[in-house]
């Protein structure tokens, strides 16, 4: 009874939800559901058709609401204890800026353009496309890379000197980077190696994505020169 997330343990926005109800202590059950050849039903959840989706029979059962955002930041409502969200009003702003950042920018630029290129075809045991995700990885990957190095210069976390909902929203698009084998330089970008050690330090973080990297574990990975320092 209370919450439902349904979605996969690969996704990074249902991992986003997941960390935050661990960070706020808050119970929660898992319902496997994935987007892909899920029936009418799935429309009805989310015309969108995409995962997470949040159920809450405290609400009542038809009550479906999608969106890692938009969950987020019901559960904020709904539970206000451990908040992940800075009270300052322009960390506030800065949070939302990085979650959004996230959610977009970087979902894209990794989910579709590394992700989705070496994983999906494995998972239809088709091989996978290591060169057109390295070719992301040396011309896209870089900017983002070079964007959060500079904002964590001199800082642990992203937002509010507290772990919030800017550090989880990037960290869990890190984290689909790292299931195909690549992470950024630590060389070259030492305050992003350092502050995805500090997330990755926190069971909120790490149980699920340790739980996602073992599925992927078999898969061909992607294998860089150090030389080339990415
Ligand atoms: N803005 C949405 C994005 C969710 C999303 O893109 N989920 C992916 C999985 S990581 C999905 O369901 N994709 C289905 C598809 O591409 O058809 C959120 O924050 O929940």
């Amino acid at each position: 009874m209370g919450l439902t997330v349904c979605g996969l343990a690969g996704s990074p926005f249902f991992r986003k939800v997941c960390t935050v109800l661990n960070e706020k202590g808050v119970a929660y059950d898992i319902e496997n559901l994935s987007p892909f050849g899920a029936g009418d039903e799935f429309t009805k959840m989310n015309p969108a058709r995409r995962i997470p989706v949040l159920k809450d029979s405290d609400v009542g059962d038809d009550f479906v609401l999608p969106d890692s955002s938009a969950i987020v930041h019901y559960i904020e409502r709904k539970y206000s204890k451990n908040s992940l969200m800075p009270s300052d009003p322009v960390e506030y702003g800065r949070a939302m800026w990085f979650e959004e950042y996230a959610d977009s920018e970087m979902a894209s630029k990794i989910g579709l353009g590394v992700f989705r290129k070496v994983v999906f075809p494995q998972m239809a045991k088709q091989a996978p496309d290591l060169e057109g995700a390295i070719e992301v990885i040396r011309n896209t990957l870089p900017t983002i890379h070079d964007y959060i190095e500079g904002e964590l210069e001199g800082k642990e976390w992203l937002a509010g000197d507290m772990f919030s909902i800017a550090d989880i929203s990037v960290a869990v698009q890190y984290g689909n980077l790292a299931f195909t084998g690549y992470a950024p330089s630590a060389e070259r970008w030492p305050n992003l190696a350092a502050f995805m050690r500090r997330v990755g330090q926190k069971e909120s973080f790490a149980g699920l994505h340790m739980r996602a990297a073992t599925y992927f574990a078999e898969m061909k990975k992607i294998e860089l020169d150090p030389a080339e320092g990415l």
